[in-house]
C-alpha cells in the first residue's frame, strides 16, 4: 500500500503570502495531478498560534532570519505566518482538498516548532500521521510540497526514519532557498539517507 503526503501547501507559502517560498503556487497542478493516482491522499498543515515562539515578532528586536534557542533547540526566526484561522494558513485555493482523506496540523505547540509532518523539531511529540499510515498499512510514501528545504526535507527524513519507502516528487516541490543552494542540499541529504528522487510523470 502506498500514500501520497501533500506537504504545507498553504497561501503564505507562495507568492504574496507571509513566508513566500518562490513560485510555490506552481506546485498546485502537480499535487492535483499526483492525487488522481493514490487512493490515499493525507495532508499537512502548518497550523501556529500567534504567540508561536518561532515568529520573530514574538521576540524582543529580533527579525525573521535571526537564530536563537527556543527551549534548548535552535530555532530559525520566521516571519508570521500560517497563524491557525488566517487566510494564510489556508489551503491554496485551486487545490483539490477534497482528495485529502486526512489532515494532520504541526506546529501548534508555541514552544517547540515542527517541520516535519511526522513529529515536532525535538522529536518529542507525533502528529499521528505515522501511526495513521501504518494503521492503513502504507508501506511506501510519496512526499510533496512546501518548503523543500524544511518540512518537505524533515518530513522525508523521518519517514525514511520510520521505515518507509520513501519517494520525492521533486517538480511537485519548491523551496525558500534562504541560502543559495539549500533545495540542492536538502536533495542530497535526502538521496544519501535512502530517500528516492522521482518526478511525478514517472509516478
Ligand atoms: C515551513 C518554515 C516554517 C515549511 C514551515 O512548511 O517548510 N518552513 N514553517
Ligand atoms: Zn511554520
Amino acid at each position: 500500500m502506498r500514500a501520497l503526503v501533500v506537504v504545507d501547501i498553504q497561501n503564505d507559502f507562495c507568492p504574496g503570502g507571509a513566508l513566500e517560498v518562490p513560485e510555490g503556487d506552481q506546485v498546485v497542478p502537480v499535487a492535483n495531478e499526483m492525487m488522481k493516482k493514490f487512493n490515499l491522499v493525507v495532508a499537512t498543515q502548518d497550523w501556529h498560534p500567534a504567540n508561536h515562539g518561532s515568529f520573530a515578532a514574538n521576540h524582543p528586536w529580533r527579525r525573521p532570519g535571526d537564530v536563537i534557542q527556543l527551549n534548548g533547540q535552535e530555532q530559525i526566526l520566521w516571519p508570521m505566518h500560517c497563524v491557525q484561522g488566517s487566510f494564510g494558513a489556508e489551503f491554496v485555493p485551486g487545490l483539490d482538498t477534497s482528495r485529502f482523506r486526512k489532515v494532520f496540523v504541526k506546529g501548534t505547540d508555541p514552544e517547540i516548532d515542527s517541520y516535519s509532518g511526522f513529529f515536532d523539531n525535538g522529536h518529542k511529540k507525533a502528529t499521528g500521521l505515522g501511526g495513521y499510515l501504518q494503521e492503513q498499512g502504507v508501506k511506501e510514501v510519496y512526499i510533496q510540497g512546501l518548503a523543500l528545504d524544511y518540512c518537505v526535507k524533515y518530513s522525508v527524513l523521518d519517514a525514511l526514519q520510520l521505515g518507509f519507502k520513501t519517494h520525492v516528487v521533486i517538480d511537485g516541490c519548491r523551496g525558500v532557498n534562504l541560502e543559495e543552494g539549500d533545495s540542492d542540499k536538502a536533495v542530497a541529504e535526502m538521496r544519501e539517507k535512502g530517500a528516492i528522487i522521482v518526478k511525478s510523470a514517472e509516478v
